[in-house]
């Protein structure tokens, strides 16, 4: 084959593509990734990463911090977290260790307008045992409700803010360092309104836009909010939805974070555990009636 035709091969010519639950993530076999891969093989890359939701590689023991970064760069544009610093050395990484573990169902950084479009994640250090971490298809989960429900969240919006429950008890950290951490997540407090369902810009399918930053429904009293909120959510976290990953050092896992939550499950007691992240620029979402995300706070 020539190389022109190699370039149009179809996604599946060109990636070891292994599905690892029924609706959601795909292990990738056979790709080192690095700031050197074929456009070929990115645009495959894209394409797995929208039909699948969430991609995994393993053993990418070469990948170091900038490494990391250099890769993100031919995904899309890396961009800093608004408000928690990056790891020292670096331009974009955000460092999860044993002290910030997101326990918590949630899409990233939904609290400003053009949240991010996808995250990159890199398993530094990973415990012998647990530490798993969870996706959610927020696509599947719009599917799988009935069309009076549907109805109703194409019409919703809710109020997405960085300000929002961090009472929960976490008895791995003391009170002062939550006291800390709260304080610099929230050095700047951003409130941004979005559809309830977002189309996706690239499948064109129908997500349900929730997670952990909701702080309400638009329109509705604390209590309404709750009730809808949870029966919304709750269909996002069906078990049929979800694909979990056990983690190895070296392991890469890339989520579309515009159909995705996550979910990092904290039962590694006092075992040593550390991720880095990379998030990629998102655009506005954009609801069923064309209507665009606004951040109405912190801009
Ligand atoms: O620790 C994890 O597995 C995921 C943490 C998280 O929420 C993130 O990296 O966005
Ligand atoms: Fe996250």
């Amino acid at each position: 084959m020539s190389n022109a035709a190699h370039a149009v091969a179809p996604v599946s010519h060109v990636l070891d593509i292994h599905p690892v639950a029924g609706r959601i993530g795909a292990e990738i076999r056979g790709v080192q990734l690095s700031a050197d891969l074929e456009p070929a093989v990115i645009e495959a890359i894209q394409a797995a990463l929208v039909e699948h939701k969430v991609i995994f590689f393993r053993a990418q023991h070469h990948l170091d911090d900038q490494g990391q970064e250099a890769f993100a760069h031919l995904l899309g544009e890396p961009i800093a977290h608004p408000t928690v610093p990056v790891r020292e050395g670096t331009r974009f990484l955000l460092e999860l260790d044993g002290e910030r573990r997101a326990n918590s169902w949630h899409t990233d950084v939904t609290f400003v307008d053009a949240y991010p479009k996808a995250s990159i994640l890199r398993s530094v250090v990973a415990p012998a045992s647990g530490g798993d971490t969870v996706w959610a298809n927020t696509a599947t989960a719009y599917q799988d409700l009935s069309a009076e429900l549907q109805a109703l969240a194409d019409q919703l919006w809710a109020v997405h803010s960085n300000e929002y429950d961090y009472a929960a008890a976490k008895p791995n950290v003391t009170a002062e360092q939550q006291e800390n951490y709260r304080r610099i997540f929230t050095s700047t407090v951003y409130e941004t309104e979005h559809p309830l369902v977002r189309v996706h810009p690239v499948s064109g399918e129908k997500t349900l836009l929730l997670g952990h930053f909701v702080k309400r429904l638009k329109g509705y009293s604390l209590f309404d909010s709750t009730h809808l909120f949870n029966l919304l959510q709750s269909h996002v976290t069906r078990l049929e939805n979800t694909v979990r990953w056990r983690w190895q050092a070296g392991d890469v896992a890339i989520w579309d974070n515009r159909a995705t939550q996550h979910y990092a499950v904290d039962d590694y007691g006092t075992q040593e555990r550390v991720v880095r992240r990379v998030t990629l620029q998102g655009d506005v979402p954009v609801g069923v009636t064309g209507q665009r995300s606004r951040t109405v706070r912190g801009v």
